[in-house]
């Protein structure tokens, strides 16, 4: 199964997926694509199940292999930053670009680096009323500095996707 992580830079897509593979993935950096490349064995409800992440770069440089990588994937997670309104901003943007080119696409949105912003100035409804209108299937704050929350967010879309193809 093969997710892919996108979203502006600097939101955090390649700590995010450090923090939950616990840095045991095999990484493979192949720079002339501008993409990242994780491979991570999980066992969920006993199964042993393959997961690969591209952790795309957002340089426009790489716009023409996106589409590459978005055909083979199952799901995408689209990142964001709470200390960054424009990668906020750039959602819509993303889900277009995804959209455009593998049609409908299970989605979750991360809210990334909750670590540095204060709980009660972040604005869950203007978040909420994105993720309805996009019908993301969730939304999730993580911090990959403190781990907060990126057990639950990378759960949500695996255990999604695990039901989706062990029925099909
Ligand atoms: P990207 O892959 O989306 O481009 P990176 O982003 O994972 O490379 O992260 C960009 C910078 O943000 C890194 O800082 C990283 O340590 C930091 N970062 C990522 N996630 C978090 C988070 O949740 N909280 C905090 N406080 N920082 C985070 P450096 O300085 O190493 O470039
Ligand atoms: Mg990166």
């Amino acid at each position: 199964m093969t997710i892919i992580v996108i979203g502006d830079g600097a939101v955090g897509k390649t700590s995010l997926i450090k923090k939950y593979t616990q840095g045991s993935f095999k990484k493979d950096y192949i720079k002339t694509l501008g993409a990242q490349f994780s491979k991570y064995d999980e066992e969920i409800e006993g199964n042993n199940c393959k997961l690969f992440f591209w952790d795309i770069a957002g340089q426009r440089e790489f716009d023409f292999m996106r589409p590459t990588f978005y055909k083979g994937s199952k799901a995408a997670i689209i990142v964001f930053s709470h200390t960054d309104d424009e990668s906020f901003n750039n959602i819509a943007n993303w889900h277009e670009d995804i959209k455009s080119y593998t049609g409908e696409l299970p989605i979750v949105l991360f809210g990334n680096k909750t670590d540095l912003v204060d709980e009660n100035e972040v604005d869950d409804e203007k978040v909420e009323k994105i993720v309805k209108e996009k019908d993301f299937l969730g939304y999730y704050k993580t911090s990959a500095k403190t781990g907060q929350g990126v057990f639950q967010a990378f759960q949500a879309i695996i255990k999604n996707l695990y039901h989706k193809y062990k029925e099909a």
